[in-house]
């Protein structure tokens, strides 16, 4: 006796759209075929609907102190926002100051997510190459946890790993089969622009953008590419914006080297004139939002297979925390000062619907392409597939049910990601996740959520070798 069956549904994966039923049982999808009603305790039709692989974000920050603030969500509550975009596993960071133990701050992370109502998993995260931090990458691969993220920016933050330390952890990582995450921004360009605006007194929204243009994020992209080319080592390059970026990966992907490249839905769809508006705040991230033109960069490097992977880079902090060093003049405007406010935009639960609608249903992607994206390609170079990413028989049945017709007018109101605002407010999206279904349980149906606090459970990751040794994840 099955627990569920999926009836009629098109099944994806990144190769084809096939119909078939699908079976699940404890937990796990055990068989794909034709099955008759009568074998499961429930019986779900979704005749005309998509059946894709439940969504993984591997970037987002929650709860995560950051230039003053720590975000809205709990992990429980950024659960929940997430299965409603059709997320069934996530991973965040470990939380890293000068003389942590990357180790220890990996598993008091890893406790902190176990209120989560989906599967998580923490990245390890480096900030300086001490033989006691540099001794935690093999015992963090052997944990389950073989992906190290650094920034090469935020100096002035404490969290910036030097030139040494990215070069130490690519030669450690290699050595047991790991993969740094490298977020690139030339904190030299970056810092030299700010203390301009700042001797100014012209700390402009606008400005913000200015100071890390794409050269910034483009001279630390080719940097970290040097390196890992120097090791011979892979690499994957977060949230990235620009098409000069896209070229140095072409390059050297041409050539076989490992060099993953992700990129986020708010690159390819909002832009750097939300800087001009008084709210303009509300919209700096790092590396800061670009023009149509990188956005459609972005879209080539997503057909083309330059860029294999998309996160949100979520990081849910409402106009409260966005706001809260700002002052504000006589007549109520802000006293713009971009050095007082929290990098970082919500974007964990329009993933998968940004990307249906403005890739799928705008002709750009096919949903093959969306699966890989968003669920099969995170899984495999983040070492968990094919535990999740895929459905077949064996795999966790992490399942997200898609509609293409499904109308969406996005809003703060529709999303459930407890803050006040939406920068994607009245964004029209075609085709939306209509139920998430987490280890055969529907976490989300008809508009509720109906998961467990506490019924993630922490899932052990390790790379197959071949994707970490030659650019290709097939
Ligand atoms: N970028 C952001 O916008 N926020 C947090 C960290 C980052 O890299
Ligand atoms: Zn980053
Ligand atoms: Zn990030």
């Amino acid at each position: 006796m099955y627990d569920l069956i999926l009836k009629n549904g098109k099944v994806v994966s990144p190769e084809a759209t096939l119909e078939y039923d699908i079976a699940i049982a404890n937990g796990k999808i055990v068989a794909l075929g034709q099955f008759d009603e009568s074998l499961a305790t429930r019986v779900i039709d979704v005749k005309g609907k998509y059946i894709m692989p439940g969504v993984i974000e591997a970037h987002m920050h929650c709860q995560a102190p950051f230039q003053g603030c720590l975000g809205a969500n709990t992990f429980y509550e950024q659960s929940i926002s997430g299965a409603f975009g059709g997320v069934t596993m996530f991973m965040d960071f470990a939380n890293m100051s000068k003389g942590d133990s990357p180790y220890k701050q990996v598993l008091a992370r890893a406790e902190e997510m176990a209120e989560s109502a989906i599967d998580y998993s923490v990245h390890g995260k480096f900030v300086e190459s001490t033989e006691e931090a540099i001794s935690d990458i093999k015992k963090l691969s052997e944990y389950g946890i073989p992906t190290f993220k650094m920034f090469m920016t935020y100096k002035k933050e404490g969290v910036m790993s030097d030139d040494e330390t990215l070069l130490k952890v690519f030669k450690v990582a290699k050595s047991v089969n790991g993969l740094p995450m490298l977020h690139c921004e030339s904190n030299a360009i970056a810092e030299m622009n700010i203390d301009e605006c700042i001797s100014k007194n012209d700390m402009s929204w606008v400005n913000f953008a200015k100071c890390k243009p794409v050269l910034c994020e483009a001279e630390a992209f080719d940097r970290a590419v040097n390196y890992a080319e120097y090791i011979d080592t892979a690499i994957l390059v977060v949230h990235t914006t620009n098409g000069k970026a896209l070229d140095t990966a072409r390059r050297v992907q041409s050539k076989g080297l490992p060099v993953y490249v992700e990129t986020g839905p708010h690159y390819l769809t909002l832009f750097d004139d939300l800087y001009k508006g008084e709210n303009g705040h509300l919209a700096i991230c790092s590396p800061p939002l670009r023009t149509p033109k990188e956005a459609e960069e972005l879209w080539q490097g997503l057909q083309d297979g330059t860029i294999l992977l998309t996160g949100s880079d979520d990081c849910t902090f409402d106009v409260d925390e966005k706001s809260m060093f700002l002052e504000k003049n006589e007549n109520g405007t802000w006293k713009q000062d971009f050095t007082k406010v929290v990098n970082g935009l919500s974007g964990l639960e329009v993933r998968l619907p940004i990307l249906l609608s403005e890739g799928v249903n705008k002709g750009r992607l096919t949903i093959n392409n969306v699966c890989a994206l968003t669920s099969t390609n995170i899984a495999k170079i983040y070492g968990c597939f094919p535990q999740k990413g895929i459905i077949a028989p064996g795999s966790d049945a992490d399942i997200v049910i898609v509609d293409m017709e499904k109308e969406v007018t996005l809003s703060k109101e529709v999303l459930h990601n407890n803050i006040s605002y939406c920068l994607h407010e009245g964004m029209k999206i075609k085709g939306y996740p209509i139920m998430t279904i987490s280890k055969g349980k529907v976490i989300v149906e008809d508009g509720k959520f109906l998961g467990e606090k506490g019924a993630g459970q922490f899932i052990k990751r390790k790379i197959n070798p071949e994707y970490l040794k030659k650019y290709g994840l097939n």
